[in-house]
């Protein structure tokens, strides 16, 4: 049967209705902190339950090689909203609380472009990227913030747990910033009045000791990095820091459930200090650490309830990734080293290395797509993919033009959520701006001299980051290796532990010329402020 035009228009406009999927689908990013390869249950833990992540994981694609762009948080968060590499730009390492904004207000960013389409962009949890202008005063307005580069609505705290100041920061504003009270920070020297917890007695009241670092102010019981004054009762509590994020990631998904939406849940687990809700004590062998990554899967598991609660899964990408690499021992006494080692548990999964290295497990990550419909449902793909890429897929994902994230470091990946090929390599970079790049098959880190200047973590290894790192004859190894060029076979050495690049030189110029290429870029290019 043949249909008038008229008839056949009216189907038209009918079938888009009831199809939902017209409407630009909705972009959930879960976001970890330190949570490495192998601590969910479905890269292959066997002591933390995650069931929330691996239904992720079973309905949607999970990627075996998943990248941040850094070792650390503040340039892998950095690279994920800007879609340009970290290292081409100074001042982006781990940042002080009270640091300024380092993304500057007018420069494309992933919210601003989706924001640009229509969407509600919301960021909920850690920033890290600095806030405010020259100095921040913290009883006032803060500009710029989150919302000044492009997200509609913000809930953060300004840099880490264990960076003052312990206070959230809701569209600019300190929530419940009592005005007679105000806060002062200092990163220099400590208030009039601040115990001194580089002393026993002090050390002997905290809730959880420091172990390097983490003795200046007094919050809750814990020592934090830098001190603070006022605001008493806008303080945070670690607590119930988890609920209060999924409670903020909640409410924005039903506040915005009649229009497409961007959320990017940007959780503290399992940074530190690893103080959870006690609900969660004893659910592994694995100490607070453990404990951290259950609540993190909690919350994972609180926001797709939302979604379904609302019927909007079908329509909704759901990223889950995170931001570095695992540690155990990041600077409190938390008993992560000791816990792991008993239950030999593998957070960085078959790879070495960990949060600040250059090996695999500084960088390698948990990668998971849902996208009903689109992403093969309980498939596993081994597609290189970069967090850089982001800004560019999503933009594409809702119906925009990626070109001003393709122009510099974004690849147009999108196609690999689907089940497609990803990025030909991979660069991956240190807190010391140490470089390495990858392809399908090899890993090239150039040297760096002298073994009494090498700046990576094996040189500079303690105890905990051993664990990490392998064996003592690993460590001697990686010492004495990494002052000249290292070629690993990552196809048929994973732990990075035989170095070819003798034996392929050829590989070895081939990847070397690739990483000059992108770095020569920086220079040339005249990049946005
Ligand atoms: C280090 C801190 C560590 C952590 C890290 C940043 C000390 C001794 N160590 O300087 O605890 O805060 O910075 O972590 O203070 S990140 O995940 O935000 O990059
Ligand atoms: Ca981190």
């Amino acid at each position: 049967m043949r249909l008038t035009p008229f008839l056949a228009f009216c189907s038209a406009v009918l079938a888009a209705a009831a199809e939902p999927s017209k409407r630009p689908p909705n972009i959930v990013l879960l976001y970890a902190d330190d949570i490495g390869w192998g601590d969910l249950g479905c890269y292959g833990a066997k002591v933390i339950p995650t069931p929330n992540l691996d239904r992720l994981a079973a309905e949607g694609l999970r990627f075996t090689a998943g990248y941040c762009t850094s070792a650390t948080c503040t340039p892998s968060r950095y690279s994920l909203l800007t879609g340009e590499y970290a290292w081409r730009r100074k001042g982006t390492g781990v940042l002080p609380g009270d640091a300024n904004m380092i993304i500057k207000p007018g420069r494309p960013t992933l919210p601003a472009s989706l924001a640009n389409l229509g969407y509600a962009t919301g960021v909920v949890g850690k920033w890290h990227l600095g806030l405010g202008g020259e100095v921040v005063d913290w009883n006032k307005p803060i500009n710029p913030c989150p919302n000044q580069i492009g997200f509609t609505y913000s809930y953060i705290m300004a840099a880490t747990g264990d960076r003052v100041p312990t206070v959230f920061v809701e569209n600019g504003g300190v929530v419940g910033l009592d005005p007679k009270d105000p806060i002062e920070v200092s990163y220099k020297k400590p208030f009039p009045g601040d115990p001194d917890l580089t002393t026993d007695a002090e050390r002997a009241k905290l809730k959880m000791d420091w172990s390097h670092g983490h003795n200046m102010a007094l919050v809750n019981g814990v020592g934090r990095i830098g001190w603070m004054k006022g605001g008493k009762a806008a303080l945070w509590n670690d607590e119930t820091m988890g609920d209060v994020f999924a409670d903020k990631a909640c409410a924005f998904i039903a506040t915005n459930k009649d229009k497409p939406f961007f959320l990017y849940y940007a959780s503290h687990e399992n940074h530190v200090p690893r103080v959870h809700h006690p609900r969660y004590a004893g659910r592994t062998p694995l100490g607070p650490r453990g404990d951290a990554v259950v609540a993190f899967d909690d919350q994972a598991g609180r926001i797709l309830a939302e979604l379904d609660k609302h019927g909007l899964a079908e329509n909704t990408l759901v990223i889950y990734t995170s931001d570095n690499g695992p540690v155990l021992d990041d600077g409190y006494k938390d008993q992560a080293v000791e816990r792991n080692q008993a239950a030999g548990h593998r957070p960085a999964g078959p790879f070495r290395g960990g949060k600040y290295s250059i090996l695999e497990g500084g960088t390698r990550v948990g990668f998971i797509a849902r996208w009903p419909g689109r992403a093969p449902a309980g498939k596993v793909s081994e597609a290189l993919m970069s967090q850089v890429d982001l800004p560019a897929v999503f933009t594409k994902v809702a119906g925009g033009d990626p070109a001003e994230f393709l122009r510099l470091d974004g690849v147009d990946t999108g196609a690999a959520l689907t089940g497609g090929p990803g990025r030909e390599t991979i660069i991956s970079s240190t807190q010391a701006n140490i470089l390495s790049i990858r392809d399908e098959r090899w890993k090239f880190i150039p040297g760096w001299g002298a073994p009494g200047k090498a700046k990576n973590a094996a040189a500079k290894a303690t105890g905990p980051l051993v664990a990490l790192l392998g064996s003592e004859d690993d460590l001697e190894r990686d010492r004495r290796d990494q002052t000249g060029p290292r070629l690993f076979d990552l196809q048929n050495d994973p732990a990075e532990r035989k170095n070819v690049a003798a034996e392929h030189p050829d590989i070895v110029a081939r990847l070397r010329a690739k990483l000059e290429e992108q770095k020569a870029k920086g220079v040339a290019l005249p990049l946005p402020q």
